[in-house]
């Protein structure tokens, strides 16, 4: 049987967790969850350890890391959890609800005949719900211009919501990425394209979180932007395959 894991990453997501693991479990009620917290000043992560004790033994995991590291490297730490336990099919999301649960079993059903699986805005059927013109401008810019420089032809480059199989994972050298912030998400879905894997986008509408704080800046945008070159510099095809 295929085994499922999804990371879910958190930080100060008191008022998401429950109700997130919840409408995870609800939906693809045989899979894992591992949360990733950052010893949240709001104490996520001990809503997840109760949780884990007392309703979803067995089938939810915390790992609680010293502080605040960035999502990117929570991600790291669970594709190696993941590899090391052998998951078939390893998925992230975010806490907030941004990333609607009831597109999991569409994920899943993809990830069959693809190698990754991406939640896509910018393709039909998907979207954006209560985002500013300038956040849509960011990220709709900031695909448009990594799909231009790195020659891909995912329209979404930027997106959270995504599902490997373990082998793209393995492959790619998750220890060795360059990227740690906004760009993290560029870089995964270009190594795992340099690779010859088969890419599938389906429609999500992506909706603005209601609960908690927004900790976009212009800052991390014109980082991202410089990073996207600096990959297509450096991350170079392997002759193989
Ligand atoms: N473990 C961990 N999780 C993080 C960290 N930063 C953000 N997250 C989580 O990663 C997910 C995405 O972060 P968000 O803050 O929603 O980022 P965003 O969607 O770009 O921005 P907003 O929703 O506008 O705040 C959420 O589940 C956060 O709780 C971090 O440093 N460590
Ligand atoms: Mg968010």
């Amino acid at each position: 049987m295929t085994k499922h894991l999804i990371i879910v990453a958190t930080y100060n997501e008191k008022g998401n967790i429950e109700k997130l693991l919840g409408e995870i479990f609800a939906v693809v009620p045989d899979i894992n969850v591992l949360v990733i917290d950052d010893n949240s000043p709001d104490k996520t992560y001990e809503i997840v350890e109760e949780l884990a004790h007392d309703k979803y033994n067995d089938k939810l995991f915390l790992m609680k890391r010293a502080g605040k590291l960035g999502l990117g490297t929570a991600y790291i730490a669970g594709f190696n959890w993941g590899i090391e336990r052998q998951y078939d099919v390893i998925m992230h999301m975010d806490a907030d609800f941004s990333h609607n649960p009831r597109y999991i079993p569409e994920f899943f059903e993809a990830i069959k005949t693809n190698d990754l699986v991406l939640g896509s805005r910018y393709i039909k059927g998907g979207g954006v719900v209560n985002w500013g013109f300038k956040r849509k401008l960011m990220s709709m810019g900031g695909s448009l211009y990594s799909r231009i420089i790195l020659g891909l032809k995912t329209r979404d480059l930027t997106g959270g919501f995504k599902c490997f199989r373990r082998k793209v994972l393995e492959t790619i050298d998750v220890n060795n990425l360059k990227s740690t912030g906004y760009s993290f998400q560029v870089e995964t879905t270009y190594k795992t394209f340099l690779n010859g894997f088969k890419i599938k986008e389906i429609p999500i509408i992506f909706e603005d979180r209601i609960i908690g704080q927004s900790k976009m800046s212009s800052g991390i945008f014109v980082e991202a932007l410089l990073m996207v070159i600096k990959l297509k510099l450096s991350v170079k095809k392997p002759k193989l395959r």
